[in-house]
């Protein structure tokens, strides 16, 4: 190769190296310096012209160098993304969560009774027939068990408390907390999970409860109707009545279901409400038998009981006329991110 030839080359990388000013500071160091770079191979064949012509081609090749190094640092000082970005725009939020309206509404009931002396407690969720039925004056066989839709457990029964069920309700607790004490006076406030073999859009199969107790001597029906406005008031907002209507329920008798004033309307009757009056559950005074079962003499004592379903309790205080009760356990976020 000519010294002239040699020198053109050193011209063309020049150019080269201007056209690739887009390119990273990575590519040029390996397009242009790289054991087989374009200019690492064009700096060996210097020794292949006249050595006269070399240092003629020594001050361009020398300059093509310096070029590539500016060319690498600029390089480096490139943005990732060539797109505008305003930084004056506000950022994005991240997203947080919040608790579950249904563990919302179990906090403030919890709330609301234990500050008029009631204990929050706890009892197993998976339990004996004798704490689910039997010791709620249901022997086995009776017919009253068939409006608690069961699930059994595949468990060896024991001798004395039957087979092991899923809690379908939180009146399981009663017996429970009679022996937990021993004697009254028992202010329980039991909330737990329920399990029964419904699904429909008012039912699902796991649900919730809260269980209201007290027994102690000369307590009577005053006492449980002076806790349901209590509460009312407290849950529902001042002015929400509170009314008992004949039922029957095993465990309780007298036995009532428990109608809230609607809070909406304030009982004049609305589409929420039509009546005036919303159902949540039922309510009793604890019955002889109950008493019996867990060590008490009821003709020292007296008590009453009330069990409502969270689920209903909750959708009724926001005046939510959820169409499908199921919507609440479908973990469907753009549903419970309105709570
Ligand atoms: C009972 O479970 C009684 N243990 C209540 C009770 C306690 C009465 C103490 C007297 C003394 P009931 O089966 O009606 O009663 O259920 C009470 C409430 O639980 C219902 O009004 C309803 O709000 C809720 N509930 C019952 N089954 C379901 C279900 N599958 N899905 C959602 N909520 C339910």
């Amino acid at each position: 190769m000519t010294g002239s030839e040699y020198i053109q080359q050193i011209s063309q990388l020049q150019q080269a190296v201007k056209k690739d000013a887009a390119l990273s500071a990575a590519e040029l160091q390996q397009k242009y310096l790289g054991s087989n770079g374009a200019f690492t191979l064009l700096a060996k064949q210097i020794t292949e012209i006249d050595p006269s012509d070399r240092k003629l081609a020594g001050r361009p090749l020398n300059e093509l160098k310096n070029m590539l190094a500016e060319a690498i640092t600029a390089a480096c000082n490139h943005t990732t993304t060539d797109t505008w970005i305003d930084l004056s725009l506000p950022g994005e939020k991240p997203a947080v969560g919040h608790v579950h309206p249904i563990s919302q509404a179990m906090a403030e009931i919890t709330n609301i009774f234990t500050s008029i002396g009631f204990t929050r407690v706890r009892y197993p969720e998976v339990d004996w027939d004798w704490y689910v039925f039997e010791s709620l004056n249901m022997p086995p066989d009776h017919p009253a068990r068939d409006e608690w839709e069961t699930f059994f457990v595949d468990h060896k029964p024991d001798k004395k408390k039957g087979q092991m069920v899923l809690t379908t309700h939180t009146s399981n607790g009663q017996v429970r907390e009679m022996e937990r004490l021993g004697k009254p006076p028992i202010r329980m406030i039991n909330i737990a999970r329920c399990y029964r073999r419904q699904q429909d859009v008012t039912h699902t199969q796991m649900f919730h409860q809260f269980e209201g107790l007290v027994v102690d001597k000369g307590i009577t029906i005053q006492h449980l109707k002076g806790t349901l406005d209590y509460f009312a008031e407290q849950f529902y907002g001042p002015g929400t009545k509170s009314r008992i209507r004949p039922f029957h329920f095993q465990f309780t008798e007298p036995s009532f279901e428990v109608d809230f004033s609607c809070h909406l309307c304030a009982g004049k009757g609305c589409r929420f409400c039509k009546s005036g009056w919303h159902e949540v559950g039922g309510c009793g005074m604890v019955h002889p038998n109950v008493l019996k079962a867990g060590g008490l003499n009821p003709d020292v004592y007296t008590g009453f009981a009330f069990g409502w379903g969270i689920e209903r309790t909750y959708t009724l205080k926001e005046g939510l006329a959820i169409d499908d009760i199921r919507l609440l356990y479908s973990g469907d976020l753009q549903f419970l991110e309105q709570f």
